[in-house]
């Protein structure tokens, strides 16, 4: 008997925005320029810091990589079922792809869409998913999402499950977050939103996992300055900048900073700022939510059927937010 010939498919890529030079600059520019210098997290993000994020993940005292896969590992089967099989997977900061793929053969979907920022970082991953699920529909989407959440017809029409996990969420202002929430729930009309978050928590266990003890998330901060000199043409000098993580209890967040360890002259094209010793450029916050602040925030944004996953010690968890 002829074997059942098999349509071989091959992702689909596309490149939303078209790299805005003159903007990036500007808005550095204004960053380094205010009263309190700073800039935007996306930052940290070239090819070195995307590897040291990885890094990160691995290090004992950063625990949210590790919770939230035991909360997948432990947990997967039952949220699988309050998802009908055979959805539109988005995957959004998908990266290596690794998280969503875990969840492949428990989910079913139908399609699945990795989005990134840069579709190149999505093209091995994916053509290698593709090999190993040669029945799935696979889309590489590039685009700034956090810059609005308006996918690209090669998404598809099906329902959609938002995936967004990593509690990259916490990364944007609780009123950032609002926004997204809103743009999420409009996008996946029908469909429904699983996401990461990290919860409140003693200090001894959050500042230490922002400040190891190898100094990788110092690198990780650091690296920022060369990424910005070869974006802005500036000449930051990084052992002139000291990495500094402290927990602001009032605002429930972690903030990143980098500190001048002497007075500091910074140049770039058309413009310089004078930094006095110990003066510091805010480079990321990363605000956590207890379970109740993180369910009202879903329910502002529209969401009405939620659901939630924790791991046992209550540091992390997993929300499917329909409705
Ligand atoms: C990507 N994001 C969720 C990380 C966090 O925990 O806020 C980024 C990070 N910054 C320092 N360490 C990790």
């Amino acid at each position: 008997m002829n074997p059942v010939p098999v349509r071989e498919r091959a992702p689909l890529f596309v490149q939303l925005h078209q790299d805005d030079h003159a903007g990036v600059r500007a808005e550095l520019a204004s960053g380094l320029q205010a009263d309190i210098a700073f800039t935007h997290p996306k930052y940290l993000y070239d090819v070195l810091g995307s590897r040291l994020f990885e890094a990160i993940t691995e290090l004992p005292e950063y625990y949210p990589t590790r919770t939230e896969a035991s909360i997948f590992a432990s947990h997967a089967p039952a949220m699988a079922a309050l998802i009908p099989q055979g959805m539109t997977l988005v995957d959004l900061g998908a990266g290596n792809c690794e998280k969503a793929a875990r969840l492949f053969d428990v989910l079913r979907p139908a399609r699945y869409v990795a989005v990134d920022i840069s579709v190149t970082f999505l093209q091995d991953a994916l053509q290698c998913l593709q090999r190993q699920h040669p029945l799935m529909d696979m889309v590489g989407v590039g685009m700034d999402f956090s810059a609005g959440l308006t996918l690209p017809p090669a998404a598809g029409d099906g329902q959609r499950l938002l995936f967004y996990p990593g509690s990259s969420i916490g990364n944007f202002t609780p009123a950032e977050a609002l926004v997204f929430l809103r743009q999420a729930r409009e996008a996946a009309p029908g469909g429904g939103l699983l996401i990461g978050v990290d919860l409140v928590k003693p200090v001894s266990v959050l500042e230490p996992a922002y400040d190891d003890a190898l100094g990788v998330t110092a690198a990780f901060n650091r690296n920022m300055l060369l990424h910005i000199n070869r974006l802005l043409g500036s000449d930051f000098e990084v052992s002139q900048w000291r990495h500094r993580a402290l927990y602001k209890a009032g605002d429930a967040r972690i903030e990143m900073h980098l500190d001048a360890v002497q007075d500091v002259t910074v140049r770039w094209p058309g413009a310089q700022r004078d930094f006095k010793q110990g003066e510091s450029i805010h480079t990321e916050n990363s605000c956590k939510y207890t379970p109740q602040q993180f369910e009202d925030l879903l329910r502002e944004a529209g969401f009405s059927r939620i659901e939630q996953w924790r791991d046992p010690q209550d540091w992390f968890a997993v929300f499917l937010a329909r409705g």
